[in-house]
């Protein structure tokens, strides 16, 4: 061993002790795989990862997804070591460690930036949030698909390679075998993404104990269908093996790559490596001596980290990293002069921006007793909006057609393996894996949209969470949201879907009641920076509102607005609805008057936008001395005593759907202006005794 293998040797040990004293300190975590995985990341760190620890946030930087978010202590010590700056949300670098040594000993406690599973916007350096296994993966595709669309859009004669970076993203035994892990490999592989590197920790643990317990597949041959280049490291340790295998990776032009790397979990530990018992827990104090001898390591020593360590990473990554940074940035200064449009449009979509007149040629809809669906008039707005927004893109999971999201202006183009410059994606049907990918597009700063039917967003619901949880504007557009589905039956009625997509804390649903509530709820949508969406449109058509005898429809932008109301502004009682349920108000409401009973209709798109309104608004909308309401929605009815109060009625969905025509069913199920009326009247009755 030269001195040089010899020091590299100490630094891969200072991550795995590290990561052993950090579990132990927090009595909590998960020692086994960073200490099996260290030689992994330390390779790619610090002789490939084109990463610039003082500037996290680099647009051309290469990406690193732990997928196996369990292992985040591999992460943290990489963060730590390199010396990652921090970042605000405003962009602004604040000069101090991303991670600092504190963090490290204060792992999984709180407010500390090593929270349990790594977490985008926490802790900067850390790309995206992992932990429910697979998910990482699927948003690694998303970012290589952002790349590989940013190259086509933005690299000029001169600058071919100003957008040219690589995803690379670690994953465990976990990852491969959740299903989006397929859906995923099996899109890249479609797409050719050689921009894409995933590592397969392949230790044959997992929690319950060997793999062979419950996963005995061939992953070569599997990638190798998906389309994929694989290769092998047979130890993990084996830097040279690992050097040899990205060196692969960088000249595979056609596909993404997978290297599959044995390695031991816990390497090292006398008693615990290669069992499930270094999963999830603390090794002991014993053990962790064992294996600190086993390293050679002083075995009482704490969060050690012995000298040139940082210097290392300094010299190595941080070198490397700063120079290509550097570059990149007195070149955008050329590339300015000679692109100034794209200059802008870069710098635009980098910060989240929208250009300027973005929202010129979005259409106003005329009243039309026939109307038509919110579907398709959200197809006219999103193109109307695409046009002018060059990197607002996205697809369906094999429903554009029904959903209507394909953009169809010129130049919209098809986004393919051999010309990923279009806007119109085709995930297939992968529900799951798009709503990742989007993450991932998301976080390249892509504005992203996915589409499928409502009932399908339960598919997508893990990634949909995360969006969330990420606080990254990803627009869902799902279609078909109702009974109003009609023929197809249960199985395609979405009943809970809206409750349960209201649960989710941060995201921000929309199911607007017609034409013009579809336009404004787009303009809501655009103008958000760090909340996803879900709009939620109709299949079949729907009255577009006279706006000349009813309040605009603008009042979507509060959530919730009163749409028609009585001549003295005191309501006797309260007629609240979303989406294509509006209009059953509206006619409740007309018949109600007709016998001299004042009802007023509050048409609710958005439950988020409306209960972040002052309580004043809140309180003008929905008197509370007005206790007579009743609340529609043809979905589960779960939620709305929030609005209809306790002693409210609420006319929606106590059960599945059923297969027959829209106007069955609106009988079978009790979704007549008739049955608004009577409800109102029973409440009006009840609220007077
Ligand atoms: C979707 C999902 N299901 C279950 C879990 C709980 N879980 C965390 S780690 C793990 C085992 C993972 O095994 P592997 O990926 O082989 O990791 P290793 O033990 O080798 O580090 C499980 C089941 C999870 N985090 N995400
Ligand atoms: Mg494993």
């Amino acid at each position: 061993m030269t001195d040089q293998e010899r020091f590299e040797q100490t630094v891969v040990n200072t991550i795995r002790c590290l990561a052993m004293d950090a579990v132990q300190a927090a009595n909590s975590g998960h020692p086994g795989t960073p200490m099996a995985m260290a030689p992994v990341a330390y390779t790619l760190w610090n002789r490939h990862l084109r990463f610039d620890p003082a500037d996290p946030i680099w647009p051309n930087r290469d990406r690193f997804v732990l997928s196996m978010g369990h292992a985040s202590m591999l992460l943290y010590s990489m963060l730590h070591l390199t010396g990652t700056r921090a970042v605000n949300p405003s962009y602004e670098k604040l000069g101090e460690l991303s991670v600092k040594f504190d963090d490290i000993k204060r792992f999984r406690q709180i407010d500390s930036k090593c929270p349990g599973h790594p977490e985008y916007r926490w802790t900067s350096g850390v790309e995206t949030t992992t932990g429910p296994l697979g998910n990482g993966l699927a948003t690694s595709v998303g970012m290589a698909m952002a790349g590989r669309w940013m190259a086509t859009h933005f690299n000029r004669p001169g600058f071919e390679d100003l957008i040219d970076f690589n995803v690379y993203a670690i994953c465990g035994d976990g990852c491969i075998m959740e299903g989006i892990s397929a859906e995923a490999a099996s899109l890249a592989g479609h797409l050719k993404l050689s921009n894409l590197c995933w590592i397969y920790d392949n230790n044959y643990i997992t929690i319950e104990g060997h793999t062979e317990l419950a996963f005995s597949e061939d992953v070569a041959t599997r990638f190798i269908g998906h389309g994929w280049n694989v290769t092998r490291v047979g130890d993990a340790n084996d830097l040279v093996m690992l050097e040899r295998a990205f060196r692969t990776f960088l000249s595979t032009r056609d596909r993404p790559t997978l290297i599959i790397v044995d390695s031991h979990i816990a390497y090292g530990a006398p008693n615990k490596q290669d069992t499930s018992a270094a999963h999830g827990e603390p090794l002991g104090e014993e053990e962790i001596k064992g294996a600190k001898r086993h390293y050679g390591w002083p075995e009482d020593a704490k969060f050690l980290i012995p000298d040139g360590v940082y210097d290392h990473f300094r010299k190595g990554v941080g070198k490397r990293g700063k120079e290509l940074r550097d570059a990149w940035f007195a070149r955008i200064g050329e590339y300015k002069a000679k692109y100034p449009e794209l200059a802008d449009q870069l710098y635009r979509m980098q910060h989240r921006q929208l250009p300027e007149g973005w929202d010129k040629d979005i259409p106003s809809f005329a009243p039309d007793a026939k109307g038509m669906a919110t579907r398709d008039a959200s197809g006219k707005v999103l193109n109307a909006i695409a046009k002018n927004v060059p990197w607002l893109m996205g697809g369906s999971a094999d429903l554009g057609p029904s959903c209507k999201t394909r953009l169809t202006f010129d130049g919209a183009g098809e986004f393919e393996a051999d010309n990923p410059s279009g806007r119109n994606l085709h995930f297939g049907i992968r529900e799951h894996g798009m709503a990742a990918a989007l993450n991932g597009m998301a976080l390249v700063k892509v504005r992203a949209f996915g589409s499928t039917f409502l009932i399908f967003s339960d598919y997508a619901r893990a990634a949909i969470r995360l969006s969330a949880l990420m606080e990254l504007p990803v627009i869902y557009v799902f279609t078909h949201d109702s009974i109003g589905v009609g023929e197809d039956g249960p199985t395609h009625q979405p009943i809970e879907q809206v409750a349960s997509l209201r649960a989710i804390p941060g995201l921000i649903v929309l199911r607007p009641a017609d034409a013009n509530e579809t336009a404004e709820a787009w303009k809501v949508i655009m103008k958000l920076h760090h909340e996803p969406a879900a709009l939620i449109l109709t299949r079949q058509a729907v009255p577009t509102i006279d706006r000349s005898k009813y309040a605009p429809a603008s009042g979507l932008a509060r959530g919730a607005y009163v749409l028609a109301d009585v001549p003295d502004g005191k309501p006797d009682v309260l007629l609240l609805a979303t989406g294509s349920e509006v209009v059953l108000c509206l006619e409740a409401h007309e018949r109600l008057k007709a016998e001299g009973i004042k009802a007023r209709v509050v048409s609710i798109p958005s439950w988020e936008l409306f209960d972040d309104q002052p309580q004043e608004y809140r309180d003008h909308v929905l008197p509370p001395d007005v206790t007579a309401r009743v609340s529609v929605e043809k979905a589960s009815t779960f939620g709305w005593a929030k609005y209809a109060g306790a002693s409210g009625h609420r006319i929606g969905m106590r059960s599945f759907g059923a297969s027959a025509p829209l106007k069955d069913l609106v009988k079978k199920f009790g979704f007549g202006a008739e049955q608004v009326v009577a409800a109102a009247k029973e409440q009006l009755r009840l609220s007077r005794r």
